[in-house]
Parts: structure tokens; C-alpha cells; sequence
């Protein structure tokens, strides 16, 4: 044996051809095969089915792409087989060493595992059951008739689920032709009665080989009688000297693209492994197929779960495309460009030709070699970048295209984004709330407004971003005095608790707080300062944290405007209306005096400047002192427990408990 690991060098091994029948390895029978199908090829479905039709089929293209043959055969009978015939060398029939009595052929047929390539020397590269072997055909077939045209001489042998009819014959002289027929009918005590090899699959496969491999010509025939029902053409040559550029323009049809000429190419000889094959063409309007599309393959088997010669190509169209933006002067543009940018648009095939490929994934649809990556990133960027460079005009266009795929994925991720916000916001708050939209609590705060007229104009008066408004429908319930069922029924308290977004009680935790400030904003009058101690009561009880960390604060909305010619002032009560008459206004001019009955009454400006934007307005914040806490709680007893009309002058009296600051 030999040691050659190059799959198409051929060797110079005793035959002519470097393969003798010693080279076949024997592993087992092929019992386990019928017992166990799902083993062999994934299932007794469908696509198991056709598998059988794929693995004969690569067999022969197999010969076609190491260079020893250029035409295949197919043929669809009336009975339901199919039968593939190639010009290649022909399947050994010497003896073999180890079964004197057998042809290497029927070990070939009969023999799971036997071939060339589990020794490093096959003779095919791959196999539409990722190499199981066509003695797994052999054994799924209820018959299988083997011809092969080698030597000037015609032989044949036949089998019957896998077992050979008789040893094989010399049947006729082939004096001028070479090559191998396969005709097979599976099986229906492994596929069922009513599994039958479809004409239209097997003619779109064959088709698309044809495309993989330029150097050979596939003919289709089909029995009328099949191919009528299919609407199947029952003759066809497939032959396409374009290769994967045909496939493509095939594939995308009339459909625009973006530049005028698809990027197609091929790298690394037209036999043998090593080489590349790919074609990719750009569509605004897309081709159909979701947004783009890739189809790649591997020694001409599809492999639609993609691997890494799918990604070598990525990271080439990527880079190259970077590297042009680069050069063009547009770098800024070419960063935030990812590998599904430039994918989107894009249709694309792939084809490489490897050694020894390996195939992962519950079906083996995906190429996992990694040398597959590097050759196919390597082949395919040289052109690329020449292409790019050849028509700047269209270069430039594709660019475009890709920069707006980019900005159009960053917009949805965005609008995703703030989708998802709003979602998890909205779902759990309550509906009166305006609510800020800044994402995160810093810099926010909450006021809690008296009634909707005056929410109306603080929804007017807020900066948007980091000011929410919760209107509070008259007066909130009184919560010293209130039972525990009754807290948690309130509207108005699971309002303010849902917008708070914190538990109550021993369960707050004040990193849920939503807003990093609350403030209460209530007219200034008895019945404001009346719901206003009812809040603070609130929070006393429910959240005293919430006041403890200074985060509860009292809007300080003025009730008198006073105005002289130009000159504007606000006071917050009647001593520091008079302290202005005494002091600003004391100029013997006539003054203009106003009083707002309420917040609701004020411009939306003027509230805000004088109360809400943060700039110009005055707050208290109320505060616990821990050393009177004690006392604090007694008095919130005493007074908001039951004596309701002491209420009011304990908030304006008591100035160690508001403490008037400028934020
Ligand atoms: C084993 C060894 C050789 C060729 C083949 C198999 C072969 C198999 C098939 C299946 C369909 N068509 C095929 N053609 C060839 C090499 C034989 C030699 O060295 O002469």
C-alpha cells in the first residue's frame, strides 16, 4: 500500500491507475445496514431515499472531478430504478488478496466500509452519505446490477439486498469504452411500498452537479411514463462551461442587482483537492429567498447547514469590503460593516474540493474542516479586492448597499431595544402615568401631582426625558388610619407603588426605585398641604427609606405673582409676598399682585420655571432624623391617626421636618 495522502495524484502504485484490490480495507457485512438504516443514512424518510440516488451519483462525479471521467448517465426506468453510468476507469475487478474467490468489485458492493479512502487513499473524496459507501446502497436496494467496461471487456454482477446473485461475469467485449453502470431500485421493505424515487428531485440533483463540476456532462433520461405525471422533461443535457456563474445567474433570474456584474471566480486548478469555486451577486430588492442566500458544497454535496468554507467566504466578502472602504477614504463608514451586513443582500455559492472533508450536525450537512476556511478566505480575497478595484463606480455602489444593510440592522436593534423597554414598562405601570424616557433611574424623578388638571400642565411643564407625572385623584387614603386590606385595594397607593416600581414594607429595596428623586407637588393651600402630609404619611409607613436616603422632596409652587412694568416675581406665601413688597417692589410703583388658586391655573411655563426645571425651581426635602424617630412616629400617630385637622399646621409649622434646599 501506498501512503499517498493526495486523493487525485495518481499513484504509482502496480496498476496503471494506482489502485489494486489490496487497497480495499474490510470491516464488516452488511447485515447491520438493513437492520439499522437510520445508522447508515439518517432515517428510511424521504430524504433518506434520495440519499441513495446521491451516493451513486457522487460516486461517478467523483471520477469526473478527479479527471477520469467527463460524462454521466442517468436514467430513470419505468420500474422505478435508476441507473447512473460514467466513462471513469471503472471499478476494480481484479481478485482480491484477502478474498481469493471474490472480485474486488463484489467486496466493493458487499462489504460495509470497504474503499481506498478509509486507508487515506480513496479513490472518491466524499459521497452523498458522507462517504458510507455504495455497498450501503447495495444493501438497501431490492436489486442491484453492477456493469463495468474496464480493460477492453464488459462485466457484471447482481445482487439482491445486498447479497450477490452469482460471482462476476465476463459478459462481452467493450473494445473502445471504459466505465461503470449503477442501476439500483430501493428497497420497499426498508422504504415502504409507496417510497419512490421522484423525477423531479433526481433530475434538479443531477442539474446542480452539472453546475459544481464544469469538466462534465450529465445526461438525463426519464420513461415517459415517470416523467409525464412529474412534468419532468424526459431528456436533458446538463452541461454548464460557466460553473458556478451560471448557477447563480440561474438561481437570481432577471432579478436587479446592485452592480452589474456578479463577483465569480475560481481558484486552484480544475481537478483535483485544494480548489475553489464561488459566484455571489447583490440585490436590493432581495432574491426571494428571505433576505439572501448561500448554498455551499463540498466535493460537490451540498452541505445546506453551511460550515466553514461559508464562513471563509464571509470573512473574505468582510475584509475585502473593510479594506476597499479603507482605501476609498470612507473608513468610518466600513466599521460598524459585520459578516450578516454583507451576507444580507447577497446571494451566493460556494463549492470547495477538500481531502478528507468531515461533516458534523445531527445530519452531516455542515463542513467542519477548518483548512476548508483558510482556503476559501485565502482563494477568494485576492479577486475580491481586485474586482472591487476594477470599477470603482460599482465597488462604491456595493458599498452603499452593505453600509445601509448595517445602519438598517443597528435601527432595529434600537427600535428593539426601546420596544422591549416600553413593553417591560408599560406592562407593569400604571395608565396614568406619564413616565420619563431615560432608561435607567439616575437623574429621574417622580411627581406626584394633585388631580388631573394640574398632571395636565405638569405633563406640559416636564422635561420629558427625566421628569414623570403620576396624577393622584383627590385625596389619597390615609394609611395610619386604614387597615392593611384596605392599603393594598387603594388605587391611588397601588398606583404609586407600580410607578414606584418597589415593594412595600420589609420588602423595599430602594435599588428598585425607577426615579432617583420623588416630589410631591401639591397647591399651595390647606388642601394641598393636606394630601401632601397624607403622601409623606405614605412613605413614613410603607417606605421609610425612601425619606431616610433623602429622596423624597416637596415642591415649593408659589402663590402670588407679582409683577411691575417688566419685573416678575413668584412668592411662596403670604411673608415672603410681603418680604418682596418691603424689599424689591417697595419703589412707590404700582405692583400687580395675582394668586394662583391652583397648579392647574398656572402656564405650563410658568410652572415649570418656577417649580419643576430643576434650574431655576426651589425644593424641600423631608427629612427623618434617626434620633427623633421616636418622637416622629408618635407624632405621625397622634396626627395623622386620627386628629386630621391638626395636619396641616404640623407641615407648615415644623421646620425640622422641612427643611427648604435648592437642587
Ligand atoms: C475504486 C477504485 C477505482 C475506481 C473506482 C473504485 C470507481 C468507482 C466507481 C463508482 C462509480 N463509478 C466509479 N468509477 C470508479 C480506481 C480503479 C483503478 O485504479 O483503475
Amino acid at each position: 500500500m501506498t501512503d499517498s495522502n493526495d486523493l487525485f495524484s495518481s499513484a504509482k502504485a502496480p496498476d496503471k491507475d494506482g489502485y489494486t484490490a489490496q487497497d480495499i480495507e474490510v470491516l464488516e457485512g452488511l447485515e447491520p445496514v438493513r437492520k439499522r438504516p437510520g445508522m447508515y443514512i439518517g432515517g428510511t424518510d424521504d430524504r433518506a431515499l434520495h440519499h441513495l440516488f446521491s451516493e451513486v451519483l457522487d460516486n461517478s462525479m467523483d471520477e469526473a472531478v478527479a479527471g477520469h471521467a467527463d460524462r454521466i448517465d442517468i436514467v430513470m426506468h419505468e420500474d422505478g430504478s435508476v441507473a447512473v453510468s460514467d466513462n471513469g476507469r471503472g471499478i476494480p475487478i481484479d481478485p482480491h488478496p484477502k478474498f481469493k474467490d471474490k472480485s474486488a468489485l463484489e467486496v466493493i458492493m458487499t462489504t460495509l466500509h470497504a474503499g481506498g479512502k478509509f486507508s487515506g487513499k480513496a479513490y472518491k473524496t466524499s459521497g452523498g452519505l458522507h462517504g458510507v459507501g455504495v455497498s450501503v446502497v447495495n444493501a438497501l436496494s431490492q436489486r442491484l446490477d453492477a456493469e463495468v467496461a474496464r480493460d477492453r471487456k464488459l462485466y457484471a454482477q447482481s445482487f439482491e439486498r445486498g447479497r450477490a446473485l452469482a460471482p462476476l461475469k465476463e459478459i462481452g467485449a467493450a473494445p473502445n469504452r471504459r466505465g461503470t453502470t449503477i442501476r439500483f431500485s430501493p428497497d420497499p421493505e426498508i422504504f415502504g411500498d409507496r417510497a419512490h424515487l421522484k423525477p423531479k428531485r433526481l433530475f434538479a440533483m443531477a442539474r446542480s452537479k452539472a453546475y459544481l463540476h464544469r469538466g462534465v456532462q450529465i445526461r438525463w433520461k426519464c420513461d415517459a411514463a415517470l416523467a409525464e405525471p412529474a412534468g419532468v422533461e424526459p431528456e436533458a443535457v446538463f452541461h454548464f462551461p460557466g460553473g458556478l456563474a451560471d448557477f447563480l445567474k440561474e438561481l437570481i433570474g432577471e432579478k436587479r442587482t446592485v452592480t452589474s456584474e456578479m463577483f465569480s471566480g475560481r481558484a486552484g486548478g480544475d481537478e483535483g483537492a485544494g480548489r475553489v469555486e464561488w459566484a455571489v451577486a447583490w440585490s436590493g430588492a432581495g432574491f426571494g429567498e428571505a433576505d439572501g442566500f448561500v448554498r455551499s458544497y463540498c466535493n460537490t454535496v451540498p452541505t445546506p447547514d453551511g460550515g466553514t468554507h461559508e464562513q471563509g467566504l464571509r470573512a473574505a466578502l468582510t475584509k475585502g469590503l473593510r479594506a476597499y472602504a479603507e482605501i476609498a477614504g470612507q473608513g468610518k463608514k466600513a466599521g460598524i460593516i459585520t459578516p450578516d451586513d454583507v451576507m444580507a443582500g447577497a446571494g451566493g455559492i460556494v463549492s470547495v474540493f477538500i481531502a478528507e472533508p468531515e461533516f458534523q450536525g445531527q445530519t452531516k450537512d455542515r463542513l467542519a474542516n477548518s483548512e476548508a476556511a483558510r482556503l476559501v478566505e485565502q482563494s477568494v480575497r485576492d479577486p475580491f479586492d481586485h474586482w472591487l478595484a476594477a470599477s470603482p463606480k460599482e465597488a462604491e455602489q456595493l458599498l452603499e448597499f452593505v453600509v445601509e444593510r448595517a445602519e438598517e440592522r443597528l435601527k432595529r436593534r434600537r427600535d428593539k431595544e426601546v420596544k422591549r423597554q416600553t413593553a417591560s414598562r408599560k406592562l407593569r405601570l400604571p395608565g396614568k402615568l406619564a413616565d420619563c424616557s431615560r432608561g435607567g433611574s439616575e437623574g429621574t424623578e417622580l411627581f406626584l401631582v394633585e388631580g388631573d388638571s394640574a398632571g395636565g400642565s405638569a405633563k406640559q411643564a416636564r422635561n420629558r426625558k427625566t421628569q414623570a407625572v403620576l396624577p393622584l385623584r383627590g385625596k389619597i387614603l390615609n394609611v395610619a388610619s386604614a387597615g392593611a386590606d384596605k392599603i393594598m385595594k387603594n388605587q391611588e397607593i397601588s398606583d404609586l407603588t407600580l410607578a414606584l416600581g418597589a415593594a412595600t414594607g420589609s420588602k423595599f429595596n430602594p435599588d428598585d426605585l425607577r426615579y432617583e428623586r420623588v416630589i410631591i407637588m401639591t397647591d399651595a393651600d390647606v388642601d394641598g398641604a393636606h394630601i401632601a402630609s397624607l403622601l409623606i404619611t405614605f412613605f413614613y409607613q410603607a417606605m421609610p427609606d425612601l425619606i431616610r436616603s433623602g429622596r423624597l422632596y416637596l415642591a415649593l409652587p408659589p402663590l402670588y405673582r407679582l409683577s411691575q412694568g417688566d419685573k416678575i416675581e413668584y412668592a411662596r406665601d403670604d411673608a415672603h409676598k410681603d418680604a418682596l413688597m418691603a424689599g424689591e417692589f417697595s419703589n412707590g410703583k404700582k405692583v400687580e399682585i395675582s394668586r394662583f388658586k391652583g397648579l392647574g391655573e398656572m402656564m405650563p411655563r410658568q410652572l415649570k420655571e418656577t417649580t419643576m426645571d430643576p434650574e431655576t425651581r426651589t425644593l424641600a426635602r423631608v427629612s427623618l432624623d434617626d434620633a427623633l424617630a421616636g418622637e416622629a412616629e408618635s407624632l405621625v400617630e397622634t396626627l395623622m391617626g386620627r386628629k386630621s385637622e391638626l395636619r396641616f399646621k404640623f407641615i407648615q409649622d415644623h421646620a425640622d421636618f422641612i427643611e427648604a434646599i435648592d437642587i
